[in-house]
């Protein structure tokens, strides 16, 4: 068994991470080399039957709670302790990559297999996590399983979420298998440690390969439905239009404009549009879009909300629509935990890699375990900085640096450094 004076010079293995990244891979490949593994679907079931059959491999138990979320547990020397986390999410975006939520949840794993090889066993138990529907790209809103279990939201609004054909999230997990029974958080954790790429351009732009992240961004989401009338598109005088995708043009600009003018924090993105009934020779009589608001400021970001407001609400009394406005989802800006994070810098500092501070422009679900557990997160560079993209793609030694420096980090907060 390695002594504790030898643990610092413990390291993980990079290929059989970068294997293993590349074997999940498969589950969902798409033609550019992506992965669209949408949460809760058959390759979201393949892609965590494989990840719990690793973990089993590796010793640990799994528990799988109501939300779905599975904890891969392999105990310390002392079991009282709270157990010691790292994780992130298996589900992707439609035209998702390689590396988004799967390496937060493989170098996890990593880290145990590791502890495996030196027959290391650490005080508190190590827990690898994996997170239901972090995306929110099925099911609205993003991190719905982890703010169910920081107690953002309850049991009853996380299993309810429907996705666009009206499935419910509840009989989603059923479906594929993972509706677990152990109840949704309301334990100790003694510490959350969440890798991931950047998925932005600042690391590579600055030739830095860790990204000690302090905090991360607010988020607004909404929902908007503005409502004109149908009409054929011949004979309809352009004066007599009520016509819902015009209003929804100059809104999505309004959108465009709120996120230029909040300048250089601010990011505002029309994701979703549809429109109705979408038919080439009828004037649009609704359309629905939606709104992504993020800004680490608060106070700007209820600005950047009531400019919205104001603006899409003048569109609409200028063009002649209705207009319904509806926030589905507010998550304040988020502070790590100063304990975490110097237990990163100190890995960071062990292994001598250029670093910086930064604040993450995406949510994760280290944003609500900040809630209930002290956490911090951990960034590595990504290729010009893309992410949501088939193309994104990670350099095989900056993968294991991260993973490296969520070993350390983990090591440090389990009481074994
Ligand atoms: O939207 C996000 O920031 C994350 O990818 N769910
Ligand atoms: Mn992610
Ligand atoms: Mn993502």
């Amino acid at each position: 068994m390695t002594p504790n004076s030898a643990l610092s010079n413990i390291a993980i293995n990079g290929d059989r991470l970068w294997d293993s990244l590349a074997e999940m891979a498969k589950i969902g490949a798409t033609e550019k080399g992506g992965v669209c593994r949408l949460a809760l679907t058959d390759l979201d079931r393949e892609g965590r039957d494989l990840f719990v059959s690793w973990c089993r491999d590796a010793g640990c138990s799994i528990t799988v709670d109501k939300m779905g979320n599975i904890f891969a547990r392999r105990e310390g020397t002392d079991p009282g302790l709270p157990p010691v986390m790292a994780g992130s999410h298996l589900d992707t975006q439609p035209t998702g990559g390689r590396f988004d939520g799967v390496y937060g949840v493989l170098a996890g794993l990593e880290v145990v297999r590791t502890l495996n090889d030196h027959d290391y066993r650490t005080k508190a138990p190590i827990e690898i996590t994996v997170w239901t529907n972090e995306e929110g790209s099925r099911f609205a809103p993003s991190m719905i399983a982890s703010g169910v279990f920081a107690g953002a939201f309850d049991l009853e609004h996380g299993l309810s979420r429907r996705d666009p054909d009206g499935k419910t999230l509840g009989e989603e997990l059923e479906r594929i298998g993972y509706a677990g029974d152990a109840p949704v958080g309301g334990r100790e954790i003694g510490a959350f440690f969440e890798v991931h790429i950047e998925q932005g351009p600042i690391l590579e732009a600055e030739g830095k390969t860790i990204g000690v992240v302090v905090g991360a961004q607010g988020q607004r989401w909404y929902e908007i439905t503005l409502t004109g009338q149908e009409a054929h598109a011949g004979p309809t005088p352009m004066a007599r239009r009520r016509d819902a995708l015009v209003g929804a043009a100059r809104a999505v600009e309004a959108v465009n404009r709120i996120g230029l003018e909040n300048a250089p924090h601010a990011c505002a993105t029309v994701g979703m549009l549809n429109t109705y009934p979408n038919s080439r020779n009828t004037i649009p009589g609704r359309v629905f879009f939606t709104v992504d608001f993020r800004h680490p400021d608060d106070a700007v970001l209820s600005a950047m909300d009531q400019e919205l407001r104001a603006s899409v609400l003048a569109i609409a009394e200028r063009t002649g629509l209705t207009a319904e406005i509806n926030q589905i989802w507010y998550s304040p800006p988020v502070a790590f935990a100063e304990p975490c994070i110097e237990a990163v810098r100190t890995a960071v500092a062990r292994h001598d890699y250029s670093h910086r501070d930064m604040i993450s422009g995406a949510g994760h679900d280290a944003c609500y375990l900040a809630r209930v557990a002290p956490t911090a997160m951990i960034f590595v560079p990504c290729e010009d900085g893309i992410s949501h993209n088939e193309i994104e793609n990670a350099t095989k030694e900056d993968i294991a640096a991260g993973a490296e420096i969520l070993l350390h980090a983990m090591l440090e907060r389990a009481g074994s450094l």
